[in-house]
């Protein structure tokens, strides 16, 4: 039987702007008539004529309202001429699950239905973002061309009556009008359990994890946080590394995420932290909703600050099999990461870049085969085998490290420093703040560190003076496709190479989150309390910032 595609008539809504990765909003807002078709719409429309006859991968966290969300995906699609959509079972695909799949099946891209870290459930946020050919998320320019399709929207196209249950693992193909439309409903986890598999050397590691190589077994703490990894920490830790069952946790994923809040860091993964604390456990990790974050703790919960989980990654390339086969490129980091990766880098006479917040800046260096290894101070660490971060990546990387090393996590990090010198960092998030005097607040600043009388400045607290030498709001040319981005945060840095950084939010819901990072290096001092250690330039930025008086806030929400 024919299937027939309905034109739709629709007016846009307000506010469909993609922010840092992809449009995340209250669910509430996502299921009123016609908001998530406009918005799909809109990006089978930005494909432009690649879309007629193409594959597309269609999948998400888990969270609440991904199913509904898939299933549309699948009616609209069908209406728009894709030929082929590849969903994961009952909806559920990790981010780099997506980014995976994208490239190994020649995709056109994929729609990820993530609000990654942010809370799920009715109550709580939605999110849909594309990911493009190379399976990473769209650009600037694709985003852009998606919101203004969204702002002049009349119409969506959909096959209403298209029936498909993708509960269930299988091909089905229908005639939309006279041209064939085929649904392959996928395992969730089989592809990317596969491109772990080729990445690192699962034998070594399943002889280091059961003990069968030292004597004694990995003490493992992987908490999945009720998000999207949960089925992937099953299949590799459990089936594949032979990790015992007590080494996992909160592996089924939820469309509430059990009320957690998926996101791995020393505040929302704080069962992870206080449980790893009694001494009992080598390593710990947890991931967030959509598995493309990762927070690393070692035994006695030592904290590894993102900023350094790349530069020790960085540092043991060989341990992981991968880069021996495809060969080791240059770095990257997003400008406010703490520049520990850089060191590393000048020592192996690499190319290191330092790019705008978001995944997405990372992808054309990765095309253009200058990149192989970045990261994110939120979280976020990974490599060229796909274009997204990559949770479950970063923790085999870890593992491969302490393989190849014979060390704990924490004498690891000590070493490290012993040879780099130590980027102390630490982030203060001031979440869900009213926006408008935050944006005074950004405004503010900016006029006040980008005067000429900035430059050259000094600023003293607790015994300690720091002088100016450059200020800005960070800009960036994509050295491949000299693509530019403007306003991509406040920086202040000082003649010792400390910086000061701010910046807004792009994934939030509603109203507005400030973060302020804090980096500084020590040569020589490197085994101090990074609170203690960065005190004085907090101070100093939260004079130079005035972040009190705007926001009304005398206490960060979230620590890192
Ligand atoms: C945050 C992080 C950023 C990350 C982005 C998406 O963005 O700071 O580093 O790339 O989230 O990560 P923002 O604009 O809120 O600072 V995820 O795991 O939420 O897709
Ligand atoms: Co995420």
């Amino acid at each position: 039987m024919s299937l027939t595609v309905e034109i739709v008539a629709t007016k846009p809504y307000e506010g469909q702007k993609p922010g840092t990765s992809g449009l995340r909003k209250k669910v509430k807002v996502f299921t009123q008539p016609n908001y998530t078709e406009n918005f799909v719409q809109a990006i089978l429309e930005a494909n432009g004529a690649a879309l007629v006859g193409s594959t597309l991968v269609v999948g998400g966290d888990g969270r609440f309202y991904c199913k509904e969300a898939a299933e549309l995906i699948v009616r609209l699609s069908a209406a728009n001429g894709v030929s082929k959509l590849l969903v994961g079972q009952n909806g559920i695909l990790s981010t780099p699950a997506v980014s995976s799949l994208i490239r190994h099946n020649k995709a056109l891209g994929g729609i990820v239905l993530t609000a990654s870290h942010n809370p799920g459930g009715p109550e709580n946020d939605f999110g849909i973002k594309f990911n493009c050919e190379n399976g990473g998320p769209a650009p600037d320019a694709f985003t852009n061309h998606i919101y203004k399709i969204t702002t002049e929207i009349k119409e969506y196209k959909l096959v209403r009556n298209l029936q498909i249950d993708i509960s269930k693992v299988g091909v089905t193909s229908f005639d939309i009008a006279g041209k064939p439309f085929t649904v392959e409903v996928i395992d969730s986890v089989a592809n990317y359990v596969r491109h772990m598999e080729e990445i690192f050397d699962f034998a070594k590691l399943k002889d280091f994890v059961s003990g069968k190589a030292t004597g004694k077994p990995l003490k493992m703490r992987i908490d999945a946080m009720n998000g999207v990894t949960g089925s992937y920490v099953r299949e590799i830790f459990l089936n594949r590394l032979g990790a015992t069952e007590s080494s996992v946790v909160h592996t089924t994923p939820l469309p509430d995420f059990g009320g957690l809040h998926p996101d791995p860091n020393l505040t929302y993964a704080k069962d992870l932290v206080d449980t790893v604390a009694q001494g009992d456990y080598d390593i710990g990790a947890a991931f967030d909703g959509d598995g493309d974050r990762n927070m690393i703790i070692g035994s006695k919960a030592f904290f590894v600050t993102p900023s350094d989980s790349l530069a020790v990654i960085a540092h043991y390339l060989e341990a992981i099999p991968y880069f021996q086969k495809n060969g080791v490129q240059g770095f990257a980091r997003s400008m406010p990461t703490a520049s520990a990766v850089d060191l590393v880098g000048r020592k192996l006479g690499k190319e290191v870049f330092e790019v705008p917040t978001g995944w997405k800046y990372f992808g054309n260096l990765m095309d253009a085969g200058r990149l192989c290894l970045c990261g994110e101070e939120s979280f976020g660490t990974g490599s060229n085998h796909i274009r997204e971060k990559d949770g479950i990546w970063a923790v085999l990387a870890w593992i491969s490290v302490m393989q190849h090393t014979g060390k704990g996590i924490e004498d690891i990090l000590k070493q490290h420093w012993s040879v780099y010198g130590r980027n102390y960092f630490t982030r203060y998030d001031y979440e869900e703040c009213a926006s408008d005097p935050c944006n005074e607040m950004v405004s503010t600043m900016e006029t006040t560190i980008t005067a000429p009388e900035f430059v050259g400045k000094s600023f003293s607290s607790g015994g300690k003076t720091y002088k100016v030498k450059e200020a800005d709001n960070f800009s960036y040319t994509d050295p491949v496709d000299k693509s530019v981005a403007t306003k991509q945060g406040l920086r202040i840095v000082f003649e010792d190479g400390s910086r000061i950084v701010v910046r807004l939010s792009g994934t939030g819901s509603s109203g507005a989150t400030v973060r302020l990072y804090i980096d500084s290096y020590e040569k020589e001092n490197v085994l101090g309390q990074a609170s203690v250690m960065l005190k004085p330039l907090i101070d100093i930025a939260l004079e130079i910032s005035q972040l009190p008086k705007f926001t009304g806030r005398n206490a960060p929400t979230v620590i890192t």
